[in-house]
């Protein structure tokens, strides 16, 4: 699974990435800072069954704290997108193209109105621009792969009586668009798609936005909330765009503690509300005062007012809310411990409506073909090959 932060220049793309996954990633106020795209590890958080089970697990991948699991997922930060980008504007289309095989976008916004349509510097800028902007760029991207082949693929499709759904599937296959995704589509617009040639240009444009709404859905992230018009900008976007998910978020912030936190001064769990400050920072000195000053102003301006900086709730919000994955530990009621005595070593994102049957093969394509049944660790009940995971599921897997 791939998380794509997106948005136009110097809003905080490559400040959240480094917040989530503390790669060294250059970071600066003016545009186009990111040229080349950095992927790298962010972590989504689940409440761990460790609790249940009144053990401590021991996670191959992630980590867990006070119970806390945090489940490994890919983030990619890009260059910044301006206005006229998908006809190559700014640094063009081809970052687009890196976009491609991201699940799920961020739409990282500016609220601090003191970045331009283009990320130059400035005052009261209104972000709520933004946000019509970068949809409608989106959406030329896909009619731009679409038109491309249009004439002929939509005459092919009527000469020939071929399925519209699987030829539209087929030619967006590289952006992870599905044969029913198209089906859903087609089904809400009602257009005559024994016909495509008689498709006008608004026509496209909607199927267009209607497709990629639905294989590219999208969370905002009202990035400096820590600002002076922070919270007044945040306020508009949430009135402009009454059907959009907005978090306020700090990623400056969430940055700035893990880092802390990383260096031993505090003790942060991401996502939540306090921290407890430790280390050196106890100390009576200047370096240590200036240090103090920094996080008392992140209590005050972000933490006590919104409860967390955003960056853990967006990035939960991505994978459980907008693309419904389910997080299911392999386990067994009696045996909690791989063969290396590790507790609970595992806790895998499977897609949603995964079934039993699903999860046997994503764990190895032998325990697919010899599935005989599955046991729920936590009741130990008898699950058959059709039963529907549940998020924070353990299953064993019995085979032939
Ligand atoms: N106050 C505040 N500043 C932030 C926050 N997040 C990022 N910034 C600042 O915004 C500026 C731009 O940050 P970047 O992360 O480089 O922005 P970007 O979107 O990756 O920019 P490009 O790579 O140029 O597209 C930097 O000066 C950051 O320190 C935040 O939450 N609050
Ligand atoms: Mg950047």
């Amino acid at each position: 699974m791939l998380i794509g932060l997106v948005g136009k220049p110097s809003v905080g793309k490559s400040t959240f990435f480094k917040a989530a996954t503390l790669a060294e990633v250059e970071i600066a106020s003016y545009p186009f800072t990111t040229i080349k795209s950095n992927r790298g590890v962010g972590y989504v958080k689940v409440e761990c069954i460790d609790k249940e089970f009144k053990t401590q697990c021991n996670p191959s991948h992630g980590f867990c704290i006070n119970h806390q699991r945090f489940v490994p997922i890919e983030l990619m930060d890009v260059a910044g997108l301006v206005p006229g980008a998908s006809k190559g504007k700014g640094l063009g289309n081809k970052f687009l193209d890196e976009l491609r095989q991201a699940d799920v976008f961020i739409h990282i916004v500016d609220v601090s109105g003191t970045t331009d349509a283009v990320g130059k510097e400035t005052k009261n800028y209104n972000p709520v621009q933004d946000v019509e902007m970068l949809e409608n760029e989106l959406d030329l991207w896909y009619l731009g792969i679409l038109k491309k082949v249009w004439t002929g693929f939509a005459r092919t499709i009527q000469n020939t009586k071929q399925n519209f759904a699987k030829a539209v599937a087929k030619q967006f296959s590289g952006l992870k668009v599905k044969e029913n995704d198209v089906k859903d589509v087609v089904l809400k617009l009602n257009y005559d798609v024994e016909n495509p040639t008689t498709w006008n240009e608004e026509q496209l444009m909607n199927f267009v936005h209607e497709l990629r709404h639905l294989t590219k859905p999208m969370v905002i992230a009202a990035n400096k909330i820590d600002t002076e018009k922070g919270k007044e900008n945040y306020e508009k976007l949430k009135k402009e765009f009454p059907n959009l998910t907005i978090i306020p978020c700090s990623a400056d912030s969430e940055l700035a503690l893990r880092e802390a936190t990383k260096s031993k001064l505090i003790e942060y769990i991401p996502g939540e509300k306090n921290f407890k400050v430790i280390g050196n920072l106890t100390e009576n000195t200047l370096k240590s005062t200036r240090q103090k000053q920094a996080l008392d102003k992140i209590k005050k301006n972000v933490l006590d007012i919104y409860e967390k900086t955003g960056v853990q709730t967006i990035l939960n919000y991505a994978v459980f809310d907008l693309l419904k994955y389910l997080a299911v530990f392999p386990a067994s009621a009696n045996k909690l411990a791989d063969s290396k005595g590790n507790i609970l070593p595992d806790c895998f994102l499977l897609p949603e409506a995964s079934t039993a049957l699903d999860f046997a093969f994503f764990l190895h394509t032998d325990f697919g073909n010899n599935f005989i049944k599955a046991i729920n660790a936590k009741t130990k009940r008898v699950l058959g090959k059709n039963y529907v995971l549940k998020h924070r599921d353990a299953l064993e897997i019995i085979t032939k």
